[in-house]
């Protein structure tokens, strides 16, 4: 229809059909582009060549990216055993009880989890995780686990990178079948910021499982045992996976002027988690305030108060972490966390790479091959250079961090955050806020959400000017965040010594607060009629078949999937599309291979970007697969 019109044009028969001739003649393309997969994702690389990813905020048009380099592996080799493998043998008690006895240390890779979620506020896409995936899987099987989902990454999934988390769970664990997969979870507020029905979170976990998670570390944002509770009955009755609670570390344990955080309130702790059913204990130190002597002493100790395994977690924002892992090492510990070197260090864990060698020819080595493991960092350095919009901007270690006490997963979005508000110069103000607001809330455990509530007090008292003493004397007037509110409420449970409550009267004003658990006051959900009401309106116009891990989804997040669902709709699975074209677009002459499914691809050239014409409508001309198509954009500039 469409090449009718062109070919019955005047200035077309008449051979005068220049480069202007789409410009001029737009009506001839206002037609109704066919909704199939090739068109649906040629209009989003169009909308992108003219307007941009919303996301990317700056562009730097001299950037030059290399082609990330996939470690050689063989396709046809069965993959070799490992720690998947033998819980599923041996059932999750068996196993740990095996990991302890272990002499070795072993190692967690977190490069797909915290690691750019802490570097590059959690942007990393599937796309790039899935190449590289059976490829390490097969060279570095005795690896731990892997952690690569939960957290952040949950929600930035859906929120920024248009794709379903459940696929990229399904997808990574068919080309790593024979590693544990590890999810971190927020405990009563799954994978949110806020607390949800428990019966949500116990289908959360249970439907996790069957999808492929089978480590669930588990934490409370204010350390609150009776919070975690129930996602590890979760855990031990739902799954045939590993509860592993946190302690979330925060102080420092060596300060003789320490009286909260103490090292015996850590080894209470442990022992309450290890009573509520615990299989192993992880030591969360999401800040990086863990220093080293501290952490001899604290493994030394949590090792002599429980009899499950300990796992270490920590982020290397200060830049002495090395040693932290070396200590805890010398004093027993099971296993640490680590991140390949591309996406190490600062914020993230340290370096995967260097640990190994740290490790090299001492009585707990564990043998990696680590050429092989050096390829997988260079692999993650030149991926990295694609999300350079999203880098946190840290260039060196900080021993600041031991002062403001900011978690590595939340300084690369806090500085983001700041910057759209206007307070990309007062960054430094922030930082000294948040330490102050941290004072005035009572002294917290920080990490996600509490954390975040932390956060959004320090930014808003910044931008308005706000002191401690402004608060405590006109708070009346003051309508503070409702993040704070909520907070001040019980929303997210109870912190440890109660809510300072002089501030709580001031934020709270006619709101009343509660001290039991926030998930006993919601409804549960009907999952079969909810469900069935969710599918009959999601289905509708809707390619790909509505599943019940969508309907979890929107559970936690009702709008955000919505908008997802949305994008999906107008250019279907834009996970298919290599990093440079989903955030940059095309180049001119560039042709991509786009990968449908697997064996069907497209070969896709962009030819032309047209002028707008005087509706601010520009016709972007590819050639797919060696066909012409021309598609209008409106220029949104
Ligand atoms: C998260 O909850 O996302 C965290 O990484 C907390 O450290
Ligand atoms: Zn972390």
């Amino acid at each position: 229809h469409f090449l009718q019109n062109v070919i019955h044009n005047d200035t077309f028969k008449e051979g005068k059909a220049t480069v202007n001739f789409i410009a001029n003649t737009p009506s001839l393309f206002e037609i109704k582009l066919p909704q199939d997969r090739t068109s649906k994702i040629v209009n989003y690389l169009g909308e992108v060549i003219v307007n941009g990813n919303p996301d990317v905020k700056t562009i730097d048009k001299t950037k030059v990216f290399r082609t990330p380099k996939v470690p050689i592996f063989n396709k046809s080799q069965e993959f070799p055993k490992g720690t998947k493998d033998m819980l599923m043998e041996m059932g999750p008690e068996k196993f740990c009880a095996w990991l302890k006895d272990e002499k070795q240390i072993h190692y967690t890779d977190t490069t797909i989890r915290d690691a750019h979620q802490s570097l590059l506020a959690t942007r990393m896409r599937s796309y790039d995780m899935l190449k590289v995936a059976e490829s390490f899987a097969k060279n570095h099987s005795n690896t731990f686990s892997i952690e690569m989902w939960g957290g952040a990454t949950f929600d930035v999934c859906l929120r920024f990178l248009y794709e379903s988390p459940w696929t990229r769970l399904r997808e990574l664990r068919k080309l790593m079948p024979n590693i544990l997969f590890q999810m971190l979870l927020r405990g009563s507020n799954g994978v949110g910021y806020k607390a949800y029905p428990d019966n949500l979170i116990e289908k959360f976990i249970e439907t996790s499982w069957e999808n492929g998670i089978d480590i669930f570390r588990i934490f409370d944002s204010l350390n609150w045992v009776k919070a975690m509770e129930p996602s590890i009955n979760y855990v031990r009755n739902k799954t045939g996976g590993i509860a592993q609670a946190a302690i979330s570390y925060t102080g420092d344990i060596l300060d003789p002027n320490e009286t909260k955080y103490t090292l015996s309130y850590y080894t209470q702790l442990a022992k309450d988690l290890e009573n509520a059913g615990a299989h192993m204990i992880a030591i969360k130190d999401m800040a990086g305030l863990l220093k080293p002597y501290a952490a001899a002493e604290l493994v030394a100790a949590l090792k002599d108060t429980v009899k499950i395994p300990l796992h270490l977690h920590t982020h290397d924002t200060s830049s002495i972490q090395s040693a932290t892992y070396l200590k805890a090492i010398e004093a027993g510990v099971d296993v640490v966390d680590v991140a390949l070197g591309g996406l190490s260090g600062l914020t993230s864990q340290p370096n995967f790479n260097a640990i190994v060698e740290m490790m090299r020819n001492q009585p707990r080595e564990n043998k990696f091959d680590i050429t092989k493991l050096n390829e997988f960092s260079n692999y993650w350095e030149d991926v990295r250079e694609m999300y350079y919009p999203f880098e946190s901007g840290l260039k060196a270690g900080t021993a600041e961090v031991y002062q403001h006490e900011i978690p590595g997963g939340q300084y690369s979005n806090l500085r983001p955050q700041s910057e759209a508000l206007g307070l990309g110069d007062r960054f430094d103000e922030v930082k000294k806020m948040y330490e102050q607001v941290n004072g005035m809330f009572g002294n917290l455990v920080k990490v996600t959400p509490s954390s975040k509530v932390v956060g959004d007090m320090a930014i808003f008292m910044v931008t308005n000017n706000l002191t401690p003493e402004d608060v405590m004397q006109r708070g009346e007037d003051i309508s503070f965040p409702e993040s704070v509110i909520n907070f001040f409420k019980g929303d997210l449970g109870q912190p440890i010594g109660g809510f300072p409550k002089e501030l709580q009267k001031i934020i709270l004003k006619n709101n009343v607060a509660y001290t039991d658990r926030p998930n006993a006051h919601l409804e549960p959900i009907d999952f079969d009629a909810e469900f069935k009401i969710f599918r009959k309106k999601f289905q509708q116009g809707f390619t790909r078949q509505i599943e019940f891990e969508d309907f979890l989804s929107y559970s936690l997040y009702p709008r955000v999937f919505e908008d997802a669902h949305e994008k999906y709709k107008q250019y279907g699975n834009v996970a298919i599309l290599a990093t440079e074209n989903f955030f940059y677009g095309m180049k001119l002459r560039e042709e991509a291979i786009i990968e449908l499914e697997p064996g069907k691809s497209i070969i896709v050239k962009l030819l032309s970007v047209g002028i707008p014409n005087e509706d601010g409508v520009r016709i972007v001309f590819f050639s797919v697969n060696g066909e012409n198509r021309f598609i209008q954009i409106r220029d949104k500039s």
